[in-house]
Order: structure tokens, then C-alpha cells, then sequence
């Protein structure tokens, strides 16, 4: 048996940066291109296959046309939705896809019985008998109750060879940049299936756990952000084969994790510290010297105290230009830790968008008394993400506005 296992394809992404939108897609195509060339059974997409609920119409045309053009030449694809492309309304474009015959969302079986507790059954895999289950990501942790209520030992006593799709960080696996975030630990999955299809961690990430079988996180078919171009470079996918008749030998499951390089990436860090604007240009200029940059992302990562001048004196256009002359297909840069003495009053030193916010919430933490810090903390993130949601295309004003209400709502832990 030959599969494969994708994970955070998040068709539509970048749509802020036009050089890259089509990155998301044509990775996606390309993944499923090898999995046809490498005559896999079948394809496991272990959620955000699109980066929203409701992609645009040209990426979702293209993605069609592949699924099509896969279930045509009789590959099945199995799905679960991510945190990305799930919705609480329930209405997702995956829903679409599935009742056109794309594929089979192996969550939207499950059984919630009366007393509150949830039963999954299993898609069933004709060519190879694979017996297939999971739950679906929802946004910023939501999942977690699915999983505290999820009947387990029926799940462990059924034979054959069991895989269980789940989008979700795992408590005792979480990297070391997203020690944050909501998890599920790991005894609340069901033990003794033989692949964890897992998602929506963005690192490639893979481990035999004894008692449960091969939980593997393939990370996402192309990098969704800066940080993850530095870290990952390419996205890819894994192609897994389970030998013989029994599946009992962790042994008998080999992972190859396939690189996408849709692009070369080159990643530029700069400690400014003690520079004058001038020097950094030099700087960073001196990378380009020498070298053909054809087809390549350029992600430049400026950081620490200018000597002299204001951040701004820095001419990046001009040096942006410069790697544009080289053939670059598309130059982002990072400056949030760039700093210099004009600017010393600003207290938040932090790397990203999101940890600048973060500290910027705990400073002003206590200033309303109604909740204690830490839950105003967690509320506060909590409304930050629901007053942030965007329009899906196609969703009516009134809608967009009920469903932020209403996620307001959520977070302040009132009803409307
Ligand atoms: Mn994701």
C-alpha cells in the first residue's frame, strides 16, 4: 500500500503579495502530479487545503480541475477541514467539493450521541481496505472539546490497518516557537492506528509513539509566511508505504518526505547593531554580488540598533531594486526588530506581528478591572481575532456582520 499525506496546502494564500499568490496553487498541482506519477492508492489532505472557507473562484477553478483530474484516473482523496478552511456556519466550500465527488470529508460522519459524547466511523478504502477517521481542525483550538468526548475504544478495537486524520498541535510536540498555542494532548487520541495523518503545524515533524503508531505533521505544500520561508525554505508532502498483509511493525511503515521547491530561497539576516544606514546597505548589497537570483524569493530580515541615522535612511527600495535586477521573482523584507535612537521611547522588542502584539496586551494588562490579567489576556486575543475576520467572497454584509457578533460574543462569553 502506497499513500500519500499532505497537509496546509492553503490554496489562496498570499493574496497580499501578488508575486506569490499563484505559489499556493501551483505547489498543490504539482504535489498531486507526483502522487499520479508515483501511483499512490490514494491521498490524505489533512486540512486548510484552502487558506479560507470560501476561496476565490480562479484558485478554486484550478483546484477543481486537479482533484478532478486525480479522481478521474481513480486516485481517492480523502479530507478533513483545517483550522483555515472550516467555518461554524458549516458553510464551507469543502462541502461543495465533497458532494461533487472530489473527495470524502472522513469528519463529517461523525455520530454526536445524546449524552454529548461523539462517535466517528470509518471510510473504508476499496482498493486497499485502509480504514480511514478523524476531527477536524476548528479555529484557534476549538477541536479540543470534540476530542475530550470522542469514544475511543471502539476506534482501538477495530483490526485492519486504521488511519486517523487529525488537524491539531499535540501538547507534548509542540516546537519551540509556538509554545502558546492551544494543543491536544496526547492521550486524548486514540490509541493503536497505524498512521496519524496529522496537520496545522507548519514544521516537518514525524515520530513513532509507542502504543499509538506513526504520527507524522508533513508541513505545508509551500510557506504561508516570512518566518516560515526562512525556516522551511519549500514545502512538501509525504509519500508513505506500509508493507505486507500485517501492519503490527512500526518498522513496516516508511516515510519519504517529498520536497516542492516551486521557488529558490535565500534568506538574508542582518544584525544592525552598531551600523550606520549606509553600512547595512553595503551590506546587504554585498549578498547579491556574484550571484544569479533567477526564480528566487529573497527574504530580508533587518534587526537591532542603528548606530546613527533613523531606520528610514535605510534605501531598501534602492537595494530591493538591485536583486530585481538580478532576476529575484519577488524580495520581502522584515524590519520589525530594526530599531534605531530615535525611536527609543518604543519599549515591545519582538520578532513578529503577532508577538509585538502579544506584548503590547500584557503592558497594558489590569488597566480595566472587570476580569483578572489573565483572563482579560485571554479575552483580549480572543476579540483581536474575531474583529480582525475578513469578508469571505460571496458572503452577504449581514452575514459577515452576524458571524463577527457573534464570534465577539464568544469571546466576551455573552449571548446575544
Ligand atoms: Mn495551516
Amino acid at each position: 500500500m502506497k499513500f500519500a499525506h499532505m497537509s496546509d496546502c492553503h490554496i489562496g494564500s498570499w493574496q497580499r503579495t501578488p508575486k506569490l499568490t499563484d505559489a499556493s496553487i501551483a505547489a498543490f498541482e504539482k504535489a498531486m502530479d507526483i502522487c499520479v506519477e508515483t501511483s499512490v492508492d490514494f491521498i490524505l489532505i489533512s486540512g486548510d487545503l484552502f487558506d479560507t472557507s470560501i476561496p476565490a473562484v480562479d484558485k478554486l477553478k484550478e483546484a477543481v480541475l486537479k482533484l478532478r483530474d486525480v479522481r478521474d484516473r481513480g486516485i481517492p482523496v480523502y479530507v478533513i477541514a483545517g483550522s483555515h478552511d472550516y467555518s461554524p456556519t458549516g458553510k464551507t466550500m469543502l462541502d461543495v467539493l465533497e458532494k461533487a465527488g472530489l473527495f470524502t470529508n472522513v469528519s463529517t460522519t461523525s455520530e454526536i450521541r445524546e449524552d454529548g459524547s461523539i462517535r466517528l466511523s470509518f471510510a473504508v478504502d476499496k482498493k486497499t481496505g485502509a480504514k480511514i477517521t478523524g476531527i477536524s481542525g476548528r479555529k484557534t483550538g476549538l477541536e479540543k472539546g470534540h476530542y475530550e468526548k470522542l469514544l475511543k475504544e471502539e476506534l482501538e478495537k477495530e483490526d485492519g490497518f486504521k488511519i486517523f486524520m487529525l488537524h491539531s498541535g499535540i501538547e507534548e510536540y509542540k516546537p519551540k516557537h509556538l509554545e502558546q498555542m492551544e494543543a491536544i494532548p496526547l492521550s486524548w487520541f486514540p490509541k493503536s492506528f497505524n498512521y496519524y495523518a496529522a496537520g496545522h503545524i507548519h514544521s516537518v515533524f514525524s515520530r513513532h509513539e509507542p502504543g499509538y503508531g506513526l504520527i507524522a505533521f508533513p508541513g505545508p505544500l509551500f510557506p504561508n509566511s516570512f518566518d516560515e520561508l526562512e525556516r522551511l525554505g519549500s514545502g512538501g508532502f509525504y509519500i508513505v508505504e506500509a508493507e505486507g498483509a500485517e501492519w503490527k511493525g512500526e518498522k513496516q511503515i516508511t516515510l519519504n518526505h517529498v520536497q516542492l521547491p516551486i521557488y529558490n530561497t535565500v534568506s538574508i539576516k542582518i544584525d544592525c547593531t552598531g551600523k550606520t544606514p549606509g553600512e547595512v546597505e553595503t551590506e546587504m548589497l554585498g549578498f547579491a554580488e556574484g550571484k544569479g537570483l533567477i526564480n528566487t524569493i529573497v527574504c530580508l530580515r533587518l534587526y537591532g540598533e542603528l548606530k546613527e541615522g533613523r531606520t528610514t535612511d535605510i534605501r531598501i527600495k534602492d537595494v530591493m531594486g538591485a536583486f530585481y535586477g538580478k532576476g529575484a521573482h519577488c524580495v520581502l523584507k522584515n524590519s520589525y526588530a530594526l530599531t534605531s535612537r530615535f525611536f527609543e521611547e518604543i519599549k515591545v522588542e519582538a520578532a513578529t506581528v503577532e508577538d509585538t502584539e502579544d506584548a503590547l496586551i500584557k503592558e497594558h494588562l489590569g488597566q480595566i478591572k472587570v476580569f483578572d490579567a489573565e483572563r482579560e489576556l485571554q479575552i483580549t486575543r480572543a476579540l483581536m481575532g474575531a474583529l480582525s475576520a475578513e469578508k469571505d467572497e460571496g458572503e452577504r454584509q449581514a452575514d459577515f456582520e452576524a458571524r463577527v457578533t457573534g464570534e465577539a460574543a464568544k469571546a466576551l462569553g455573552i449571548k446575544l
